[in-house]
């Protein structure tokens, strides 16, 4: 791993799932001052000569759109797990989305639902090559199920705006899920 592949995955913890490790202040929507991440990190050996221009040029480089700056704050833009629900944008979801997953979960998923598990939103994809890449993080050959949201939003199923690539969603009731 690269040191901005190694950047990337430090941030996203930071910001998704323990930012008191890091004594940061994170807002509903999950902003933090950029001061207070760099100092943080700046406390770390590894990290000790970091600088706002080191985390925009991990952000232009990396392949997924992970996080965003703005005003003098960065957010994650999706992946939370931390207790406190990150607010999101709800908006009308493309009319079919995406969701790569582990052959091993299907049975539950179709059975149960798709359930946010330890994060606070089902995540799902704009496109099939995306969930494809999602699903390999659980299995081999994944499985791409392909969700109606249009049926699931016109029945009041709320999904959000994560990034282009990248919809959340609360819950996703099975009957709106089919197998490729
Ligand atoms: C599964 C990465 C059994 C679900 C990715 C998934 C994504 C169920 C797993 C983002 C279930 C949770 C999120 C049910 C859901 N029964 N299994 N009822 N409902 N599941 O990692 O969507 O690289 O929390 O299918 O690219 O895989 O970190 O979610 O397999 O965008 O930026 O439970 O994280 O982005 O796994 O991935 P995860 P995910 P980053």
């Amino acid at each position: 791993m690269n040191d901005l592949d190694r950047l990337s995955k430090e941030i996203s913890y930071a910001l998704r799932h323990a930012p008191w490790e890091y004594e940061l202040e994170m807002d509903e929507e999950g902003w933090v001052p950029m001061e207070q991440l760099l100092k943080a990190l700046q406390g770390e050996e590894n990290w000790k000569d970091i600088r706002e221009a080191d985390i925009s040029e991990m952000i232009s480089q990396s392949p997924k759109k992970r996080f965003q700056i703005e005003n003098g704050k960065i957010r994650a833009f999706y992946g939370h797990s931390i207790p406190c629900k990150i607010r999101k944008e709800e908006k009308m979801p493309p009319d079919i989305l995406f969701h790569g997953t582990a052959r091993r979960f299907l049975r539950s998923i179709l059975e149960n639902g798709l359930l946010p598990q330890e994060r606070q939103y089902v995540h799902l994809s704009q496109d099939m090559d995306t969930a494809e890449n999602v699903g390999k993080r659980h299995d081999g050959k994944p499985c791409i199920l392909i969700i109606d949201a249009k049926r699931a939003w016109e029945e009041g199923v709320k999904f959000y705006f994560g990034n282009e690539k990248v919809w959340l969603a609360d819950f996703v009731p099975g009957k709106y899920i089919k197998q490729m």
